[in-house]
């Protein structure tokens, strides 16, 4: 049997691969998933035969478009402009934008296959999508950011809407950069409305929607100790990352009692053994969000070591948060995070683990929540975030940070209930992969074929 369902998955990538050449971490996402649904859906028949997996793995529609905008110096410069509007089945298109110079289709497309997944499990009305380009925010001026982003979304506007596609930040893409966005929406459509989520306070954002992915990381990680009578408190964490979701995975994790001893960014990684606390956060914060500097500052200043061009996995801890970006921890890391006695992984991250390294945390009994599960509290909050701007309402810290919470224990009750294995112990990836599938495949059937 076991045979058949490999020829299965192998025969279904076969096809992936031939039908998308080229776009490797979108063969690398799907793969992931098939290996989970392949054996549900041949118990559950009504999806294969209403072709449910190949439908979802083809977007709805995709919007490329030609992004010119004018530099400092007065000379016209050229990026591309991407939208995935992957899959609307139960809710309007919703998921971030991504500027980074890497960005190109198979990697939006495995962001918006992923998103999908992630959008369901939070138990709110969102579909999946993901947009982006490979502008590189690095080293411009906040007036060439602003004028790149003008000329995004004068395209953007003409395929989003509040009731449509809804999207937000990610890698390259936090508070200043939706300001723009959201001014020039507003410019060209005459129209206030929740048509991006991550917005300031003053104008229609949520309360925790910037903490909400590194706490929800790290409120999910709780929930998977909790499972073995543990938590968080004592406990060493290597965090990757000094963005958006390292900084407040940091600040949630040291909330708990835990002690956070590592930050990288893609020049390399600090170690400070004493642990990130408020106050060298604070730094951080500053560092990366006002100066835009490198994270070798924080060595420089607080006199500890610092790691050019490697990864945080080498150092001894109890619980990895990798929230940088994907494919981040292969499977020579993973295996030293093991023989180090890492027991937990929760991935702030999207698909920041090579197939191998998941491998490596399956065979080792490591509790390994994958970034579908472990990272949706950010999307979560842009879901409550979108019922506020409808309410014309907006809640308190605490109720979202209630919402937020109860979210992730939802999600990992799914997570249980379609992953615990006979030992009694939990495979969260099939969990989180089932139990985001099955709303969305419903929605699917009812909808007939479209
Ligand atoms: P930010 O842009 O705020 O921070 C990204 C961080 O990751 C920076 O420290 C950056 O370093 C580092 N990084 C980015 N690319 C690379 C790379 N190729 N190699 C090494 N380091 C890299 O992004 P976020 O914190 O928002 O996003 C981090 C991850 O979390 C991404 O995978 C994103 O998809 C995911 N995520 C984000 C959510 C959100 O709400 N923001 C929600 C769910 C998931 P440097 O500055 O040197 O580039
Ligand atoms: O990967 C993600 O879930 C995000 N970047 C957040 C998406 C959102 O719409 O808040």
């Amino acid at each position: 049997m076991a045979n058949v369902l490999e020829q299965k998955v192998n025969d279904f990538m076969a096809k992936v691969i031939a039908k998308n050449p080229a776009e490797v971490e979108f063969h690398q996402a799907v793969h992931e998933v098939v290996e989970s649904l392949i054996p549900y859906i041949e118990e559950n028949p009504k999806y294969k035969e209403a072709k449910v997996l190949e439908r979802m793995i083809e977007p709805e529609r995709v919007i490329l478009f030609r992004v010119p905008w004018i530099d400092d110096k007065g000379e016209i410069q050229v990026n591309k402009g991407f939208r995935i509007e992957m899959n609307s089945a139960i809710g309007p298109y919703k998921g971030g934008l991504r500027f980074h110079p890497t960005v190109n289709l198979g990697i939006l497309k495995f962001l918006a296959f992923e998103q999908v997944f992630k959008n369901s499990l939070t138990t709110l009305p969102m579909g999946g999508g993901k947009g982006g380009s490979d502008f590189d925010p690095k080293g411009k001026s906040d007036n060439e950011v602003m004028r790149f982003c003008q000329s995004f979304m004068t395209e953007l506007s003409k395929h989003i809407g509040p009731n449509t596609d809804v999207p937000a930040g990610d890698i390259g893409v936090g508070g200043r950069e939706i300001g723009f966005l959201f001014g020039q929406y507003k410019r060209i459509r005459n129209e206030f409305t929740g048509v991006l989520t991550g917005k300031g306070l003053e104008w229609g954002g949520s309360k925790i929607r910037p903490e909400a992915t590194g706490y929800g990381a790290t409120y999910f990680a709780q929930e998977m100790l909790k499972e073995k009578g543990e938590d968080l408190n004592g406990m060493i964490v290597a965090v990757s990352g000094s963005g958006n979701v390292a900084q407040f995975a940091t600040e949630k994790v040291t909330e708990l009692g835990g002690k956070v001893v590592t930050l990288s960014d893609s020049s390399g990684f600090i170690y400070d053994p004493d642990g990130i606390d408020e106050e060298k956060l604070k730094f951080v914060m500053r560092l990366k969000n006002v100066k835009r500097g490198r994270i070798k500052e924080y060595a420089d200043k607080y006199g500890c070591e610092y790691h050019e061009g490697k990864r945080p996995w080498s150092v001894k801890c109890d619980v990895a948060l990798p929230s940088a970006t994907q494919n981040e921890i292969n499977e020579e890391e993973a295996k030293i995070l093991v023989n180090n006695g890492c027991k937990v992984v929760s991935e702030g991250a999207n698909m920041p683990s090579t197939p191998e390294a998941v491998e490596v945390f399956q065979n080792n009994a490591i509790l390994y929540g994958p970034g579908k599960a472990a990272n949706a509290g950010g999307v979560a909050v842009s879901g409550l975030e979108m019922s506020q701007n409808s309410l014309r309402l907006s809640w308190t810290r605490e109720e979202v940070d209630q919402r937020l919470q109860q979210i992730m224990k939802d999600i990992h009750e799914t997570c249980v209930k379609y992953g615990k294995k006979d030992d009694g112990s939990v495979d969260y990836v099939k969990g989180a992969n089932i139990g985001g599938f099955v709303k969305v495949a419903d929605a699917m059937l009812a909808q007939g074929a479209v």
